[in-house]
């Protein structure tokens, strides 16, 4: 299996959570400018979208979209969901609110100039806000970190990158989950120290 990845974008997400569930695989890093691999191929061949993550299985099967790569993950790894009956629905629910309220507004935020930025940098503080009440006891489903912890996590280290004032709840946060040894090794890994 192989994880197609940018270091540090979205695709880090995957990364940790695939750490962290104890999956053997392998990574193939993406330039994101020419769409191409290391080996010079294409990546359109990958994912006709252009866009990491993507999921090539052995059979060669890809699957693409961090929603459905970290349900799958959590489908093999029952630490990394929601516990209870509503568990799996409460994980996707809180993936698809990451992906669509969070995620999807840094691509329109970098593509504005600069002085027009701040209405869609404002709503995404305002959705990391809303959020913020259930980091109180460690993670987003309390005490048990999860697929969606690293989801957020490597949507809050951007945001916090881009000096978004997120508060100091995530700037917690967002050193508890990086103190993780997954994190630490897969940070490892894309900075191509430890390949
Ligand atoms: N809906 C996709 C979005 C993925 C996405 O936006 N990936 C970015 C990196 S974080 C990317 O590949 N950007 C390059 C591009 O769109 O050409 C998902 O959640 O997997």
């Amino acid at each position: 299996m192989i994880l197609f990845f940018a270091p540090e974008f979205s695709s880090l997400a995957d990364h940790i959570a695939l750490l962290e569930a104890g999956i053997t695989f392998e990574l193939s890093e993406v330039d994101l400018d020419s769409k191409r691999l290391g080996d010079g191929s294409s990546y359109l061949a990958v994912n006709p979208k252009g866009q990491v993550p993507a999921l090539r299985f052995d059979d060669g099967e890809v699957l693409t979209e961090n929603v459905a790569i970290l349900a799958w993950i959590a489908d093999r790894a029952a630490h990394l969901a929601p516990a209870g009956a509503l568990g799996n629905y409460r994980m996707l629910e809180m993936l698809s609110c990451i992906a669509s309220e969070i995620h999807k507004r840094f691509p329109i935020y970098f593509s504005l100039p600069e002085e027009a930025r701040e209405a869609v940098g404002d709503d995404i503080v305002r959705w990391f806000g809303y959020l913020c009440p259930r980091l109180q006891h460690g993670y987003l489903f309390g005490e048990t970190f999860g697929v969606v912890d690293a989801y957020l996590f490597a949507m809050a280290r951007g945001a916090l990158a881009m000096e978004l004032p997120l508060g100091d709840a995530y700037r917690d946060y967002v050193a508890r989950v990086e103190a993780r040894p997954a994190v630490q090794a897969a940070l490892r890994r894309e900075r191509g120290k430890a390949q």
